[in-house]
């Protein structure tokens, strides 16, 4: 293991550390790699690359075939674009739209964090398509890697004041916690290599940037749809009576991966840490981050996030640290309430004559598949009325900045392409959200977007056919126990074990502010419907007015879940 060049020892560091710290800032292998006429990068790049937005994968599918006749996995790029606040402009969209039909696999992914990703690039083509992506001013540096990830918000277009605040609040954290590195420049869009007599600096990730992934969003107070409990650190703005912005409740620690039959790695929902004002927010994430850089465990990469570091040495030690690198006094953190999580699908007014119109897609998958055709839709759309975009954090699309008299326009190119308005939705699918998984996903041990759809519906004309078809649960599905889909914070989780088995988690709940637990482990996928339904006819007789299923779940405990579903069973 090397040292730095400073002396500091690299012994006992996970080897993402020393890849990281002996990159030149992010440089590595990757420019010549990328003259190499290979199929894919080396093992260093590949952990280099992510920094830049992209993985290197393969397509699953096409395994068992390339294996049988004796040939190399059918390598494949995926580039994430990273999106603050899940804010797209019409040209970013077509440019986005334009690379997925030309060079990706002609799908257009949204992700849980409000970005885009583009899945199935070719070594040969990853080049042009990010240079594509910078050329309508978005970037992917950042998209991935162990740095500030996307820093996600509302993304409700409401044109106040308070919404301005927090869209330069955020604008400002961007600025402040974006890798600075030339590399990205130097390596995709041919910038000249900068000769300085001053060595190039990251002042705040230094050689080895952080330990793992670091994760932010914004919400506004009483509007959970950003999941606030899954991050690394959570900014809630808090509004006075008259609308506009206080300042920012902050929370930290929360985190949803684990690893199956390794309990020392855990799901955490992040905790109360402070109250700053307006001015206050960029330095105090700042600050967070840099003491998750300094303490965060750089040995094993399973307990490097910072829910680990806050678990070892508590919130109080936390916020002491954070207090000692700031030259303003942290204030007590307010307590915060939440009403049912807000989708912002629909119609609905902007506040400043315009309206905004929010479209399901179902698992994010921008496609053409049969009769709904969102992708060419939605470039129609887009096209010819321009409006602003907006992703959010449940995988949907926001159109913005729509002028009444559009209306009907959109809603007949909508209907043109076989995208339903919302209100046709069942609210089982509505609500429902799956993780890629296979074939793109190399961590996933179960199917989750390809199996979402078919289970959905099975569940919805369920709970149709006992009267609580308007209910509104949230169903989510992971191909792994990662959680990227978020499972353990909805009313019912779904989280891949093996192909075609998934363990069934209950208890959480609709506004997404506690952690569901596992009611039956390892159900294969078929046998989920007759494992709900008792439970779901419980629910029906027995909750309290307005109880969600999640609540009730939670309420009556498992121990009288499980006699209903037995009793129902053996009946
Ligand atoms: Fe994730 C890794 C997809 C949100 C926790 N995630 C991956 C990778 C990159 C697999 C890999 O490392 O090789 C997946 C790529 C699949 C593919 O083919 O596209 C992947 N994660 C996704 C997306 C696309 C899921 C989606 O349905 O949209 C989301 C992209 C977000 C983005 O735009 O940045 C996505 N991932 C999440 C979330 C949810 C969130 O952040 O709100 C989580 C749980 C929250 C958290 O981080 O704690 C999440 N992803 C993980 C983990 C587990 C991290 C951990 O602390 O243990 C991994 C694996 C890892 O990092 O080692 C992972
Ligand atoms: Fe892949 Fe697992 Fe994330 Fe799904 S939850 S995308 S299977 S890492």
């Amino acid at each position: 293991m090397s040292n730095l060049s400073d002396g500091t020892s690299l012994e006992g560091f996970s080897r993402n550390e020393s890849i990281k710290a002996t990159s030149n800032h992010l440089r590595g292998l990757i420019k010549e790699e990328l003259l190499e006429d290979t199929p894919a990068f080396g093992d260093d790049s590949e952990q280099l690359l992510k920094f830049h937005g992209i993985y290197q994968q393969d397509d699953r599918d096409r395994r068992k075939e390339a294996r049988a006749r004796g040939l190399d996995k059918h390598h494949q790029l995926m580039i994430r674009t990273r999106i603050p606040g899940g804010l797209v402009s019409p040209d970013a969209y077509i440019a986005h739209d334009d690379i997925s039909r030309r060079w990706a696999n002609g799908t257009l992914r949204v992700t849980t964090r409000q970005d885009f990703q583009l899945h199935g690039v070719l070594k040969g083509d990853i080049k042009k398509s990010i240079r594509a992506i910078n050329d309508a001013l978005l970037t992917t540096l950042g998209g991935c890697g162990d740095v500030e990830r996307n820093i996600m918000c509302c993304p409700e277009p409401l044109a106040d004041d308070l919404h301005a605040e927090v869209q330069r609040a955020i604008s400002a954290m961007v600025a402040e916690l974006t890798p600075r590195t030339a590399a990205y420049h130097e390596i995709w869009l041919d910038g000249e290599v900068v000769k300085s007599s001053e060595p190039e600096t990251e002042p705040l990730y230094k050689e080895q940037y952080l330990p793992r992934k670091f994760k932010t969003t914004v919400a506004i107070e009483g509007d959970n749809c950003v999941d606030v409990y899954a991050h690394d650190l959570a900014i809630v703005a808090m509004k006075r009576p008259d609308g506009s912005l206080r300042g920012f409740n902050a929370l930290v620690g929360g985190g949803l991966g684990r690893t199956h039959n390794k309990p020392e790695t855990f799901v955490a929902v992040a905790v109360p840490l402070a109250f700053v004002e307006p001015e206050q927010i960029v330095d105090l994430a700042r600050e967070v981050v840099g003491v998750q850089r300094d303490y965060g465990d750089r040995a094993n990469r399973r307990h490097a996030r910072l829910k680990y570091t806050i678990a070892d040495r508590g919130i109080q030690w936390f916020r002491d640290e954070v207090q000692k690198r700031l030259d303003f006094t942290l204030q007590a953190p307010e307590p915060l309430a939440w009403k049912p999580v807000d989708d912002h699908l629909g119609w609905h007014e902007q506040g400043d004559g315009k309206l905004y119109v929010g479209i399901y897609i179902e698992n994010g998958r921008i496609a053409d598949v049969g009769d709904v055709r969102s992708r060419t839709g939605l470039r129609r759309i887009v096209e010819e009325l321009r409006p602003q975009i907006r992703l959010t954090a449940q995988q949907n699309v926001i159109l913005a900045d729509i002028d009444p008299a559009q209306r009907p326009r959109v809603e007949a190119l909508m209907a043109e392409h076989g995208i339903s308005p919302v209100e046709s939705i069942p609210h089982a699918i509505r609500y429902a959200m799956a993780c890629p998984a296979i074939p793109t996903c190399g961590l996933a041990v179960a199917e989750a977007e390809r199996a979402l759809p078919g289970l959905i519906r099975k569940l919805a004309a369920l709970l149709d056919e006992l009267g609580l078809g308007d209910e509104r649960i949230s169903f989510r599905m992971s191909g792994c126990p990662n959680g990227c889909s978020r499972p353990y914070l909805g009313d019912v989780g779904f989280v891949g074990t093996t192909l075609g088995k998934y363990d069934v988690m209950l208890g959480g709940d609709f506004d997404g502010t506690r952690l569901n637990r596992v009611f039956a482990p390892n159900v294969p996928i078929t046998e989920i419907p007759s494992l709900l339904r008792p439970l779901f006819e419980s629910f029906r007789s027995d909750r309290r007015p307005n109880e969600g299923f999640g609540n009730w779940s939670d309420r009556v405990g498992f121990e009288a879940l499980r006699d209903a579903s037995m009793s129902e069973r053996s009946a």
